[in-house]
């Protein structure tokens, strides 16, 4: 171990958008300038949803405006009600979209490994008003698809993935957006692939599509008739501009994000109570969207909290998705499936897990200089403690 590393200058973040080079985009804007037209299904949403069905490899898209409004389509298209499996380890976006239109979520506890929710804890939750699961596939990490999907089958109940972190994974071959009824994605500035904000939602069912449409616009079905009580959610032109940019960047990105990744498993995959993402299963094809790590305080020497907070003083702003767990807002504290007994893995593994930053502007040498900086300050707690 090295001295103490030298703070970078500028603030590091776990995620930086892909910047396609501004006169391209220039170029495309003037198209949409020349057109005159901005939002509405034009032809710049069009050619990116054609183009993203077959970067993600599915059988229908649609695309919309956010991933949270993604996940609203979704459950409203399949008419789901009562009550929805869900994990209580995501993004609020998941849980709050069941509960903003009238859904109660019951949690169900992850898996230890994949940090997904864990099909043997599904059965025994489903009561005469369940309708659904919905499972997140946690940065990337494939849910058990076939489990849930038995389980699904055997009780009449829909499947749904919140896909917001696996763009582009494929499983055996398949694009991650086929498994299940529907999967939803986010195109957030944050995200592997991007529109700035943006969302899209894949299926099989070639009779979702039109429904799809409408309810994303106002269930307009033509001039004199209106024929759901849909919303806006449209992906907008330019938007979609970028988006159709963006597109051109991500096969180098990914593999930039590979040899980044790759770094960090190679500095740390040693250092005892670090448990690092399972990257090398064959039959998946990976977009390394975040780089995880999971801290066994006792072992580590350092709590999870310590190491955020001591990265802090080197300007590297990693963060602790997805802290704290849904089932723990306040309106949802009261439901039986929150309480913290039924959520073991859960309530342990969110106070452990930190991303660390992972995009295609950082450099090998940046990696290295993290990989120190973990280092320096497990070393400065383990002999503070
Ligand atoms: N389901 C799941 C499982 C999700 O994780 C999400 C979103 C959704 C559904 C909903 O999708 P959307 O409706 O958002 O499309 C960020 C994103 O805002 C959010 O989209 C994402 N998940 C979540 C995991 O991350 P925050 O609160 O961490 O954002 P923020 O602003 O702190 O950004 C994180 C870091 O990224 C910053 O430290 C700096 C960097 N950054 C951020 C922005 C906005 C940039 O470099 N440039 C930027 O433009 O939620």
């Amino acid at each position: 171990m090295r001295g103490k590393p030298v703070p970078f200058e500028k603030e590091i973040f776990v995620s930086q958008p892909m910047m396609p080079p501004l006169e391209k985009f220039h170029k495309r804007l003037s198209d949409v300038w020349e057109s005159k037209w901005l939002t509405n299904l034009g032809v710049q949403h069009i050619t990116l949803e054609d183009k993203l069905r077959g970067i993600l490899k599915v059988n229908y898209l649609a695309l919309c405006n956010n991933g949270t409004s993604a996940l609203l389509l979704a459950l409203k298209a399949l008419d789901i009600g009562g009550e929805v499996i869900t994990t209580p380890f995501t993004f609020p976006a998941t849980v709050n979209a069941l509960t903003f239109l009238g859904i109660r979520p019951v949690f169900c506890d992850i898996d230890p490994i994949t940090f997904n929710i864990n099909p043997a804890r599904i059965e025994s939750l489903i009561t005469p008003q369940t309708s659904a699961i919905l499972g997140v596939h946690v940065f990337g990490n494939i849910c058990d698809t076939e489990s849930i999907q038995k389980i699904a089958d055997q009780h009449h109940l829909k499947v749904i993935y919140d896909a917001a972190h696996a763009f582009g994974v494929e499983v055996n071959g398949k694009g991650v957006g086929t498994l299940g009824d529907i999967s939803t994605f986010s195109f957030h500035a944050t995200k592997l692939f991007h529109t700035a904000e943006g969302g899209a939602i894949s299926f099989n069912d070639e009779f979702l599509y039109h429904k799809m449409y409408l309810l994303k616009n106002f269930g307009i079905e033509s001039e004199d008739e209106v024929v759901l009580p849909g919303i806006n959610a449209k992906m907008n032109e330019i938007q979609a501009a970028l988006g159709l940019e963006v597109c051109e960047l991500i096969e180098d990105e990914i593999a930039i994000r590979k040899k980044l990744a790759d770094r960090y498993v190679e500095r740390l995959a040693d250092v005892e109570g670090l448990i690092l993402p399972l990257f090398d299963d064959a039959h998946i094809k990976r977009n390394y969207q975040y780089m995880n790590i999971q801290i066994d305080k006792l072992v580590f020497g350092c709590s999870r909290d310590d190491l955020y907070n001591g990265l802090k003083e080197f300007n590297v702003f990693s963060r602790k998705y997805f802290y704290p767990l849904c089932s723990s807002y306040e309106w949802n504290a009261g439901l039986e499936s929150a309480r913290e007994t039924h959520l073991i893995v859960a309530s342990k593994v969110v106070n452990e897990i930190l991303i660390l930053p992972l995009h295609g502007a950082l450099r090998i040498d940046d990696i290295d200089k993290i990989c120190d900086m973990v280092l320096y300050v497990k070393k400065v707690k383990h002999d503070e403690s």
